[in-house]
């Protein structure tokens, strides 16, 4: 198979594998300070050494219009919103190297005909990964354009059976207070664990995607690993992370941010910029790397930019009553 390889400067090259496998244990653990752990029988995480992201098979999105336009490796994994450890954008990367990803399961079930559990190691396996380079937008008014690695979630949905009387999917992601130091801290918001929602055909549409890895390896623990959700055309926080629970349902579920503050985070959340955030316009972003000499700020388009594909799941809706 033909792949792209990403020069990632923050991996010496020494420490890249050389050719594509797929994930397993040792993969997992550092080529370095790891074969101790490795050796121990810890994982990673255990060991208390970050997962280093290991190199996946894929098919590469080679088409795509947005492939000039990459946000660097560096500022994908190192410029996050992940609350479970902390809510300063540098918290994720320093901190949650502490949650265990390995192993790892997601448990299916709510209105399905074959609820069950699917361990990482099945996910990888059964699913043919590919690349999707997609633009993501954060309700904050900032921005990227990553190379995802996953798979339409439609395929691992349409494997547990939906019922038809499922009209909605729920998402949660881990809890581990141990591991997760911002669910412990007392200033925090969210009533864990962080959960989102889709109707079951936002969930279909193939650019949903179950996204493993970014950059051609999986994913970095402060980017969501082992796996999380990718729905390029809503605001970033529709896109859990560290999923292990989802659930087909018949009504609407609860989801974090509409909970915390419905005035301002809808459960659609699709980007547009005619529909301003209470406290600020949408009607630009700030596209990363951005600084203050360079803020790079670029028109928000409607839909993300995916108007085309998915304007029709809205149709007759009123999008300023449903934001
Ligand atoms: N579990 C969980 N998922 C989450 C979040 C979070 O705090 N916890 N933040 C969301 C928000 S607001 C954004 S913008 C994206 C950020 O993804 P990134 O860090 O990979 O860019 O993750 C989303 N998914
Ligand atoms: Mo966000």
């Amino acid at each position: 198979m033909k792949r792209r390889t990403y020069i990632d400067p923050t991996i010496a090259s020494s420490d890249v594998t050389p050719e594509s496998v797929f994930l397993n244990r040792r993969d997992l653990i550092k080529a370095s300070s790891g074969g101790a752990a490795a050796a121990l029988g810890l994982s990673a995480a255990q060991s208390g050494l970050a997962a280093e992201p290991a190199e996946l098979s894929f098919k590469p999105d080679t088409q795509s219009a947005l492939l000039k336009e990459l946000t660097p490796y560096d500022d994908v994994t190192s410029y996050n919103n992940f609350y479970e450890f902390g809510t300063d954008k540098s918290d994720p990367v320093q901190h949650a190297h502490a949650m265990t990803t390995d192993p790892w399961a997601i448990k299916i079930g709510g209105l399905v005909n074959q609820p069950g559990e699917l361990h990482l190691e099945d996910i990888l396996r059964g699913f043919d990964l590919e690349e999707r380079i997609y633009r993501f937008r954060c309700v904050e008014a900032w921005s990227m354009v990553v190379p995802w690695v996953g798979f339409p979630l439609a395929e691992l949905l349409q494997r547990f059976d939906p019922k038809p009387e499922g009209r909605f999917v729920e998402f949660k992601t881990l809890y581990r207070r141990a591991e997760m130091r911002g669910t412990r801290s007392f200033t925090s918001i969210i009533d864990w664990p962080y959960r989102e929602g889709l109707r079951m055909d936002e969930a279909m549409h193939p650019l949903t995607l179950m996204t493993v890895g970014l950059y051609g390896k999986t994913l970095p623990n402060q980017n969501g690993a082992p796996l999380r959700l990718i729905v390029p055309w809503k605001y970033g926080f529709k896109s859990i992370k560290s999923i292990v629970e989802i659930n087909v349902t018949a009504k609407q579920p609860n989801t974090s941010w509409q909970e915390l503050q419905p005035s301002e985070y809808g459960f659609y959340a699709n980007v547009n910029p005619e529909v301003d955030h209470p406290r600020w316009s949408q009607r630009f972003e700030r596209r990363l790397p951005s600084s203050i000499f360079n803020p790079n700020r670029v028109p928000t388009l409607p839909f993300n930019g995916y108007e085309e594909q998915v304007a029709g799941l809205y149709a007759g809706m009123d999008l300023r009553k449903f934001y």
